[in-house]
């Protein structure tokens, strides 16, 4: 079925996008007003996972590529679907982060959108079913990962090299892509270098990965009668971001054959954004995205 030969799992080619079935429609204003301020120096180095176990999901991106509202409206999702979030308060020490953890449940709970600035740096989510912890989800600040203003850095931030990649947690990279990127070729190519450079530094051969193609509702030619055409969008990802599946090249001569890459595309909208009387706002997307990100997530905590 796969019309790119990629590694995607989903048995059929359209997916419908119109399936409702959680009651909550997510319809939100995104305010920046209420910005924490909690006046601290942030040492980024200052973090602990105490769980060794649960795969750990990194959700790697851009600043604004969509990490911090990918995770809400995944975490939403679960929330709908019978599991527990839990803000693992104990990630980072200091005051800030324990106010934005704070808020994130607030969020979460009343269904206000995150302000804007306040919810861009470190996050540590569990989700839990019947007490048991079935991944963590770590968000950090877009720039740890991709500095737009420094695109040739090789070198990633201590904690990542001396405490994430010696981590004995299976990890799950997330790499977000960005349907109409709206950046020079020149920064798109960097970021593919900047994945290649992850997968080179920090990457094992137990982690797997994930290509989320996100803002897609930015693509209408993607979708026909409200399905989304999950091959052309992965064509779209690839051609968007020149050589990055490459990284991803399945070397094995015996599994190469029927899986030419060792990625999981996943097609992605958070919302449908809007400006009203000077405010962002955002209605939440339909459950069919973080549906198929939890797929293609479960695929790649079991396999
Ligand atoms: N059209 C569209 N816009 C989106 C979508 N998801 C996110 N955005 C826009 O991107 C902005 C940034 O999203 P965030 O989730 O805060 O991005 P981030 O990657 O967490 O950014 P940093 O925390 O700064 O690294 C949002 O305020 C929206 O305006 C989407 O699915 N579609
Ligand atoms: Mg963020």
């Amino acid at each position: 079925m796969n019309a790119n030969n990629s590694t995607i799992d989903i048995d059929i080619n359209d997916i419908d996008v119109q399936d409702n079935n959680n009651s909550d429609n997510g319809s939100s204003v995104v305010d920046n007003t209420n910005v924490a301020n909690v006046d601290v120096e942030i040492d980024e180095n200052d973090i602990a996972i105490a769980d060794k176990d649960a795969p750990i999901i990194m959700l790697f991106g851009p600043r604004s590529s969509g990490k911090s509202m990918t995770l809400v409206r995944l975490s939403r999702y679960l929330r709908s679907n019978g599991y527990t979030t839990v803000i693992d308060d104990c990630f980072k020490s200091d005051a800030k982060y324990k106010e934005k953890c704070k808020e994130f449940q607030n969020y979460l709970s009343t269904k206000e959108a995150l302000p804007g600035n306040a919810y861009t740096d470190f996050l540590l989510v569990k989700i839990v079913k019947h007490g048991r912890t079935i991944c963590q989800i770590l968000e950090a600040p877009g720039e740890h990962y991709f500095d737009s203003k420094n695109i040739a850095a090789s070198n990633f931030p201590p904690y990542m090299t001396r405490i994430i990649r010696r981590l004995p947690n299976r990890k799950i990279w997330a790499f977000i892509t960005e349907a109409k990127w709206d950046v020079k070729h020149s920064m798109k190519s960097a970021y593919v270098d900047r994945i290649r450079n992850c997968k080179n530094m920090l990457m094992k051969s137990t982690d797997r990965t994930i290509i989320l193609y996100n803002k897609m509702d930015q693509r209408e030619e993607l979708y026909e009668e409200g399905k989304i055409h999950v091959g052309p969008a992965e064509k779209a990802m690839r051609e968007e971001y020149d050589g990055l599946a490459g990284v991803f090249k399945n070397t094995n001569p015996i599994t190469s054959l029927w899986r030419p890459f060792n990625y999981k595309f996943v097609p992605f909208c958070t919302g449908f954004y809007f400006k009203e009387a000077n405010r962002l706002k955002y209605e939440e997307s339909e459950n069919i995205y973080p549906r198929l990100l939890w797929e293609a997530l479960n695929k790649c905590i079991k396999g």
